[in-house]
């Protein structure tokens, strides 16, 4: 089973000269009173690469309302945020929250760095971090919630607490080898004592299984509620580090058991807006809203466009309890 592109694709490309000029890319997603409201990542120049959130709204049939002319989302250096990354929305008690990656330390992907002779600079770990998110102009900020010293860019809150408290997915880079139960980036559970808050409990839920997705994975959008369990839309990189993309299943009660995973890739680089860019072959979802049957997945394309696709969600449940086997 596959996801069907929009035929519109991409939806947003760069534009102008100043903050969003160079890629705009790696969209969440959220629908409210008829439109769908997109944050995404946009950046202006390959050198320093600093990241912005930018926003557009689509109407159900993805036609474009309205795309901001500037950033709804910068850093605030004041707190040693250089570059904001990566957005992921969700609605969680009448609220929205988003979840993004800041960095002190941003840099252009190897493949710009390639070809413009950039050296590798020092990184530190990425980190993530939530905000409230008021009318998508404003955003109260509430801090870090990965935890101390980890790698982590692939966060997602879920829309709704979990055995009476809050819940995260996470994936922190660093957390394998010798001392950890992974030897491979994978998807890990973690309770939050608040929002803000702290993540504690953390267990691992999914590793790398498949050769598509062999070297690491990543959480996608925040889990959709559905009959049949939590779903999951997840990124997967293989050894040629090809994005690709997977679903899981996950128990509603216990999300942290795994009830079926597609044993392959339901989106991969084919087009040529997905296959060349910035960083060729990735994409990359950060974005799911239901709109009738259908799930309408918003993702990135080779670090350069943000693109949609979508699928009958009782089609893609269907072939999950079928074809997805348990674990
Ligand atoms: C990840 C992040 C994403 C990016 C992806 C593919 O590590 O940097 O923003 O889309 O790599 O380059």
């Amino acid at each position: 089973m596959k996801l069907v592109r929009y035929e519109g694709n991409p939806i947003l490309k760069p534009r102008g000269d100043h903050w969003e000029a160079v890629a705009t890319f790696n969209c969440a997603a959220i629908y409210r009173d008829g439109n769908i409201h997109v944050l995404y990542r946009a950046t202006g120049d390959y050198v320093r690469y600093v990241s912005r959130l930018g926003h557009a709204i689509f109407d159900e049939e993805l036609r474009l309302v309205e795309r901001l002319e500037e950033p709804c989302f910068g850093p605030d250096l004041k707190l040693w945020e250089m570059s904001i990354e990566d957005p992921r929305l969700t609605e969680l008690e009448g609220a929205v929250y988003l979840t993004y990656v800041v960095t002190p330390t941003p840099s252009p992907p190897g493949a710009v760095r390639r070809r413009l002779g950039i050296p590798k600079p020092m990184q530190a770990a990425p980190r993530t971090a939530l905000a409230r998110v008021k009318d998508f102009e404003s955003f109260e900020r509430l801090g870090i919630i990965t935890p101390y010293a980890a790698d982590e860019r692939d966060v997602v809150l879920f829309p709704e607490k979990i055995q009476g408290r809050y819940a995260a997915l996470h994936r922190p880079s660093n957390w394998v080898g010798p001392g950890y139960p992974v030897e491979r980036p994978s998807i890990w559970f973690a309770f939050l004592d608040g929002l803000p808050g702290r993540m504690y409990d953390h267990k691992v839920i999914m590793e790398p299984e498949q050769p598509w997705e062999g070297k690491k994975i990543g959480a996608g959008p925040p889990p959709i509620r559905t009959g049949a369990g939590w779903l999951l839309i997840y990124h997967g990189v293989d050894e040629n580090s090809v994005y690709r993309a997977g679903a899981a299943l996950l128990d509603l009660e216990e999300p942290w058991r795994v009830i079926a995973r597609t044993p392959q890739p339901i989106l991969e680089p084919e087009e040529e807006y997905e296959r060349e860019g910035d960083v060729p072959n990735v994409v990359f979802p950060e974005g799911a809203v239901v709109v009738g049957d259908e799930l309408i997945v918003f993702y990135g394309a080779a670090d350069k466009v943000c693109c949609v696709a979508s699928v009958r969600l009782d089609k893609l449940i269907d072939y999950l309890l079928e074809e997805g086997g348990t674990t």
